[in-house]
């Protein structure tokens, strides 16, 4: 097939999904033609049948607002002429949706162009409930000629906060097991903890919703109960009052940021325990992502994260905000060398048996042939 995938191309998790359901369908032999404003992150050139078209939008000084989402319907119709796009796939509804359905429309007259919208959290969640986007993301959740949502959580609540009535169907995120697996000796380890200290991790892009203060909180928790270090990968909006905690803390010499990082794999096996702290989390990305590279997960108990862990055998919820909850987690697996092992071992086989690559990639392709031949 020859597919057309948009998506926002920054650190984000369905920027990054899209860019790694592009790769494996390139791998398994599809044309991809990403269509985005800029090179999506973790899109290393040259790769075969993956091809890049830029979305120019133009700056007129008339605009205060330049028009992203013309541009990028423009962008699709030249992009499907010129390379026979079977189907257009866009990842986040606002506006990539829209855009994908005047490009539709633009070339309904010489041929059918269906498109499919993934829906991955925030897009629903917050910026489509929000009464600026409510009923333009209800109208390009109805005019998708497929629609998926990452978890059956994400599916419920777009089902109830929009009351659409197309069907909806959950393809969960997936996870590269070979690439994504764990390092027993964490020799690259010592580069952060010279003192042999046990590392958490935590890897976002820094919105409110991740709760990254929690993750200092926690850490001055778990240090009055064994020595440890925390990465803090990622950069956004919470980054800097992140920073002043961790000097108003005295924790300056414990904490490294790292800031924005392409290669995940290479740093998440360092860790022993990553803490995702989220007050929402429509799937949990970096979650399925440390379970594939061998390290514990303590998080909290919301959206589609009970979808992917099950307390207190591949991982721990606890509640958000409960600091006290999730650091008393933390040191059971820093201290607890058995726990750890088991609860590592359980989640590499969770993502192996249920959310390997292997097995979700064939789900979109079966998807798209069922929506090419409606
Ligand atoms: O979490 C974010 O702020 C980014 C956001 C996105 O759309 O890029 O992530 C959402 O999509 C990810 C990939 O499907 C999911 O793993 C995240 O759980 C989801 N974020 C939220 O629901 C807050």
């Amino acid at each position: 097939m020859n597919i057309g995938i948009t998506c926002y191309p920054t650190y984000g998790g369905s920027g990054i999904v899209a860019t790694e359901l592009g790769l494996e369908l390139a791998n398994r032999g599809h044309e991809v033609h990403f269509i985005t404003y800029s090179n999506p992150i973790r899109l290393d050139p040259g790769i075969p049948r993956i091809h890049y078209h830029e979305v120019e939008v133009s700056n007129y000084p008339l605009f205060q607002y330049p028009p992203y989402c013309l541009a990028l319907a423009s962008r699709m119709v030249d992009v499907a002429d010129a390379y026979g796009l079977d189907l257009l796939h866009v990842h986040y509804a606002i506006p990539h949706s829209i855009a994908a359905m005047l490009a539709q429309q633009m070339l309904a007259p010489k041929r059918r162009l269906p498109f499919i919208t993934t829906l991955h959290g925030t897009d629903i969640t917050l910026v489509g409930a929000d009464p600026s986007y409510f009923a333009i993301t209800k109208f390009s959740i109805e005019k998708s000629d497929g629609v998926t949502s990452i978890s059956e959580d994400l599916r419920r609540h777009t089902v109830e906060v929009f009351g659409v009535s197309n069907e909806i169907l959950v393809i969960n995120n997936f996870i590269n097991c070979d690439l994504y697996h764990p390092d027993e000796l964490k020799a690259g380890a010592a580069a952060f903890a010279p003192h042999g200290e046990k590392l958490l991790i935590h890897v976002s892009n820094f919105r409110p919703v991740k709760r990254v203060l929690d993750c200092i909180r926690i850490l001055a928790e778990v240090r009055k109960h064994t020595p440890a270090r925390l990465l803090m990968v990622g950069d956004g909006p919470d980054r800097g009052p992140a920073e002043q905690l961790v000097r108003q803390l005295n924790l300056t010499p414990h904490v490294s940021f790292l800031g924005k990082q392409n290669h995940v794999e290479r740093l998440i096996p360092l860790a022993h325990v990553l803490l995702m702290p989220s007050e929402m989390e429509s799937f949990g990305l970096v979650a399925l992502e440390a379970m594939a590279c061998g390290v514990a997960t303590v998080t909290t108990d919301v959206g589609g994260v009970p979808e992917l862990i099950t307390h207190g055998v591949n991982g721990f919820m606890e509640p958000v905000g409960d600091v006290a909850a999730q650091a008393s987690r933390a040191v059971e697996l820093l201290t607890d060398e058995a726990l750890h092992r088991r609860i590592t071992a359980a989640g590499r086989a969770r993502a192996m048996e249920h959310f390997s690559t292997e097995r979700i990639i064939p789900q979109y392709e079966q998807y798209y042939e069922e929506v090419l031949s409606k």
